[in-house]
């Protein structure tokens, strides 16, 4: 319940086993509209040419893009691999460059990816009550890596930090996330071009 004299404050739940906050809408993302970012082209048509999976999906609370709010939601990525490469989000640079974004693990196995213009990378394992910082400058892309559950993230970020899709969408990220005798390895991306700075 949420009690006072101005009606700012939000009170708002997050399902820690589905990813949904209240009844807001989200967005779904299916294979086809990232048709050039799984490094196993052949596996993409094959998989396109039998249905559309779902890959991911993600909700927000809908605040206004100001300098001075929050956008906070979820991501919610499905189990799957296309190929042997994980199923992931798209991943993006923040239109404002320097805007950080916090993500918090409610429940799945998964990574983030993560990625400077100058190609400098890192990494961060998520488990359930795991958090990640993702600095200013730097791409993030979220992978699940687990055969069986949805990876589920809680984030929050400066509402007016805009996505950037189209410098992923043309370079790449610097390292795929691919299974390797049964486990996820981080390996390097052939296709990978240095586009940016
Ligand atoms: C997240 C992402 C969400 C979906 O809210 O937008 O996980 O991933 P893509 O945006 O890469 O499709 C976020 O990082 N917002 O800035
Ligand atoms: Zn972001």
């Amino acid at each position: 319940m949420l009690t006072g004299s101005t009606t700012l404050a939000r009170l708002f739940s997050v399902d820690t086993v589905t990813g949904l906050i209240d009844n807001q809408p989200g967005m779904k993302r299916h294979l086809s509209s990232m048709r050039g970012m799984f490094h196993d082209t052949e596996a993409v048509a094959a998989m396109l040419a039998e249905g559309d999976p779902l890959l991911y999906e993600f909700y927000d609370l809908g605040l206004p893009a100001t300098a001075g709010d929050l956008a906070v939601g979820t991501s919610i990525v499905l189990p799957g691999k296309v190929g042997d490469e994980y199923y992931m989000t798209k991943g993006h640079f923040h239109e404002v460059l320097e805007a950080a974004e916090v993500y918090h693990c409610l429940a799945g196995h998964g990574y983030m990816i993560m990625e400077s213009p100058e190609g400098e990378w890192e990494a961060a394992e998520l488990h359930p009550g795991s958090a990640v910082y993702v600095p200013g400058r730097y791409a993030h892309r979220s992978v699940n890596v687990s055969p069986t559950d949805k990876l589920i993230t809680f984030f929050a970020f400066r509402a007016d930090a805009g996505h950037d899709y189209g410098t992923i969408e043309h370079q790449g990220f610097r390292k795929l996330v691919v299974e390797r005798n049964g486990k996820p390895e981080l390996v390097d991306n052939p296709a990978w071009q240095k586009g940016r700075s």
